[in-house]
């Protein structure tokens, strides 16, 4: 009687247990679809006031591989009067290393895939010509919107290498726009909407609600994850951590940004709240939120991070789900499918995605059930009130460097290589528009203890060069004082040294609008290459002390806390690249560059072409919004002439 049952059940635990071998920790469904798996028994919930035991211990581990490489690192940049290794060997703390990729869409994901090969020492002549190496010795590696397409590609393909993916050309494969998939094969496009239509019916009729943002999500994964299974439709961002680059420490620790917003409101700058997503995690150290759930029960109900019928769900924290998140401003492209000239089959299956998709504001993710329902940590009545918890582009609040999780005193950062790809003049180059958010906020109460180091004005940093070459802010802690008092944090030693560095041309036209959404084989390979030389400064022709000088950078804080004063190399290169607190904030007009990124070259519009403007702002009052991450935008959207 009981042996037919059992044996059943015997065949079907095999089966799942065959399968959850296979995809190693991948949705429980194997598809998009959330399932129910067994409830942890402890809360899915804590309070933010330290990192996680998780990232601790994987922390440990990776700390003995970035002490490793950092000693090989600052070997090879050939710093004077210094022994890295006994240096190293000695330190109060492990020196811990940041590395920040702004959002832009593609021109931030293709410049930063340039500034991140010079960092890699599997990047040919990287260490040679460029800062290869820093890369493996460092901790931290966040993203966002298109800054996290590049980190989400870089972590989900197994720590590949950029020249891998360019030289494989099976992921970005950018030559026709996303919902242009297949370009004139109708087959493939046909396949393609199809797949997407299948997977949102699946988590829908598991009870989900769905988004724009998760047709987003999903085609963005045909172009990031298109050599996985189903491009990756049961991928999740729990499951980085069975991925051998991760498991094995070989990666840094990657951290996806994005903000909080309710329907119906716009995000004020100071008052947003900022969330972090990461292979253990996704949460907010501010205080409307202050709390972190485990992203990989994400799809459960709670309360108060709790479990409410002992019922839990897994799959629901999709990689591609999450880098659309990150990335919501251009999830209404999908919109643009009824302008063009698509066949009316195609159409109709389209239209019949859409028809699933919710009728909330279109730029706005939807978590339901919400992870922080009834949170005792959360602060904010609007956040904890609500079944579902809304999440947007991470560069809606104008930090588009995406530095907070960067600035957790928890996590001790001595060091952030923020990269700049942002649009925010009208030529679409950065402006420093971003760290000087990120500055202001942390005298809000939302800063909750995040100091940063004084930045000037916009304007100086146009007048004074500081997005020519890359600049270091914060560079004697000593000066400091006045925000430790003010931010409440410990140490001035626990504030980060920042190197700035912007998106400049050196051997390609890189200011491409925003809203580009194909790139020909050649501008992918032009945008990545300047990404290269801005990262390398031009591959160490312009400085050949480039890398001792970011070597000097990497130990200052550690220096300053021991008391050992600077080499004369360092201090030389202090000098040279150090922000000096000099100001020039008259609004001067007109930038030039030259193939130095210099500024008196012949005036040059780049390889822009004034095309018909489509808006897909519904709205105008979003424009401020828009404005630090595209600008271009109001000129150009190349992406409607690739049809
Ligand atoms: C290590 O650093 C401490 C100060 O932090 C110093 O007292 C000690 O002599 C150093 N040891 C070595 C072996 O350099
Ligand atoms: C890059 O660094 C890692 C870690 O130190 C090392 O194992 C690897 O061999 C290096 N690769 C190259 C090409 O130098
Ligand atoms: C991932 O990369 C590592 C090298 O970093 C390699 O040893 C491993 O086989 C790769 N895993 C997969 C599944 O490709
Ligand atoms: C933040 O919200 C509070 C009240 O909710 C308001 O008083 C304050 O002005 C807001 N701050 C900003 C910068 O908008
Ligand atoms: C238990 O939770 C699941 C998933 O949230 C839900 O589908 C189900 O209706 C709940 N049951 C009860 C009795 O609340
Ligand atoms: C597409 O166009 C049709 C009619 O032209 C309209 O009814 C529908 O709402 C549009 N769909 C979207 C997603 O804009
Ligand atoms: C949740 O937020 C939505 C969108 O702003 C709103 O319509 C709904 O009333 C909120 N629910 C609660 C319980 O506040
Ligand atoms: C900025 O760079 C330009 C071109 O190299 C130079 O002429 C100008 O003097 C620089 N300005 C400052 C303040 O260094
Ligand atoms: C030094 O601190 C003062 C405020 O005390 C600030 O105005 C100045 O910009 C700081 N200098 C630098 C280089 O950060
Ligand atoms: C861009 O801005 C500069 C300075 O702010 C101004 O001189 C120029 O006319 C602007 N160009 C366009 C196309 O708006
Ligand atoms: C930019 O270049 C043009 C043409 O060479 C020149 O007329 C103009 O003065 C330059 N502007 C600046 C700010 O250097
Ligand atoms: C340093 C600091 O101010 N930390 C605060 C962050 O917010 C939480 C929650 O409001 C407080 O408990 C911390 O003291």
């Amino acid at each position: 009687m009981v042996s037919l049952e059992q044996n059943y059940k015997w065949v079907l635990f095999l089966g799942i247990a065959l399968l959850v071998n296979l995809v190693s920790g991948w949705s429980p469904t194997d598809g998009y679809a959330p399932g129910k798996v067994d409830c942890p028994s402890k809360s899915l919930s804590r309070k933010a006031d330290s990192i996680s035991k998780e990232e601790a211990d994987w922390l440990n581990e990776r700390n003995k591989k970035t002490n490793e490489n950092l000693i090989t690192f600052l070997k090879n940049a050939k710093m004077k009067d210094f022994d890295a290794k006994e240096f190293i060997s000695n330190t109060s703390k492990p020196i811990t290393i940041g590395i920040a990729f702004s959002g832009g869409g593609y021109r931030a994901m293709l410049c930063g895939a340039g500034q991140l090969a010079a960092l890699d020492n599997r990047t040919k002549g990287a260490t040679k010509h460029g800062l290869g190496g820093l890369l493996q010795a460092s901790t931290y590696l966040s993203g966002l919107s298109g800054g996290n397409w590049l980190v989400g590609t870089f972590a989900f393909n197994n720590f590949t290498s950029i020249e891998d993916i360019l030289n494989q050309r099976k992921i970005w494969d950018l030559k026709h726009s996303i919902i242009n998939y297949g370009g004139w094969n109708v087959i493939d496009k046909y396949k393609y909407y199809e797949s997407i239509s299948d997977d949102l019916s699946d988590k829908k009729k598991a009870g989900f609600e769905i988004s724009l943002t998760d047709t987003w999500g999903r085609a963005l994964s045909h172009q990031f994850f298109s050599t996985l299974d189903d491009a990756g439709a049961g991928l999740t961002f729990s499951s980085l951590r069975n991925f051998d680059g991760f498991a094995n420490h070989e990666m840094p620790f990657p951290v996806v940004v994005t903000d909080g917003r309710t329907p119906g409101t716009q995000i004020i700058s100071g008052n947003s709240t900022v969330f972090e997503v990461n292979p253990f995690e996704l949460g907010s150290w501010d205080p409307s939120v202050y709390e972190f759930t485990d992203v990989k029960y994400l799809g459960s109900e709670v309360k108060d991070g709790k479990t409410t019928n002992q019922t839990c769900y897994s799959g629901f924290d999709n990689t591609g789900f999450v880098l659309g998140t990150s990335s919501t401003l251009f999830n209404q492209f999908i919109l643009q499918i009824n302008t063009t000239s698509i066949s009316g089959a195609l159409k109709d299956i389209i239209k019949h995605f859409l028809n699933h998709v919710s009728k909330k504001e279109d730029d706005i993710a939807v978590y339901k059930p919400n992870p922080f329902y009834k949170s005792a940590n959360s602060a904010s009545e609007r956040i904890k009130s609500n079944e579902s918890l809304f999440l947007v582009d991470g560069g809606e609040d104008l930090q588009n460097v995406p530095l907070y999780p960067l600035l957790q005193p928890e996590r001790k950062v001595d060091v952030i290589f923020a990269y700049d790809n942002s649009a925010d003049t009208n030529q679409s180059w950065p402006d420093g528009a971003s760290l000087v958010a990120t500055y202001e906020r942390q005298f809000l109460p939302q800063g909750n203890g995040t100091a940063f180091p004084y930045v000037p004005d916009v304007n100086t940093f146009r007048n004074l060069n500081l997005t020519a070459k890359p600049t270091f802010f914060g560079c004697d802690a000593k000066n400091m004082s006045s925000l430790i008092k003010k931010t409440n944090t410990s140490s001035v030693y626990d504030i980060p040294l920042v190197v700035y560095t912007a998106n400049r041309p050196f051997t390609y036209w890189s200011n491409t609008s925003t809203f580009k959404m194909a790139y020909s084989d050649k501008e992918k390979r032009g945008m990545v290459q300047n990404g290269f030389e801005v990262g390398s400064r031009l591959n160490s022709s312009l400085d050949k002390n480039w890398p001792a000088c970011v070597g000097c950078a990497i130990i200052r804080r550690e220096q300053e806390r021991k008391g050992i004063e600077q080499s004369d190399q360092c201090k030389e290169c202090f000098k040279t690249y150090c922000w000096n607190g000099d100001l020039d904030s008259e609004d001067k007009p007109g930038i030039n560059f030259t193939t130095t990124g210099t500024t008196n070259g012949p005036e040059k519009n780049g390889n822009k072409s004034i095309n018909a403007a489509v808006s897909i702002l519904s709205s105008d009052n979003r424009f401020s919004l828009f404005k630090s991450i595209g600008y271009g935008l109001l000129v150009t959207l190349v992406f409607t002439t690739q049809f």
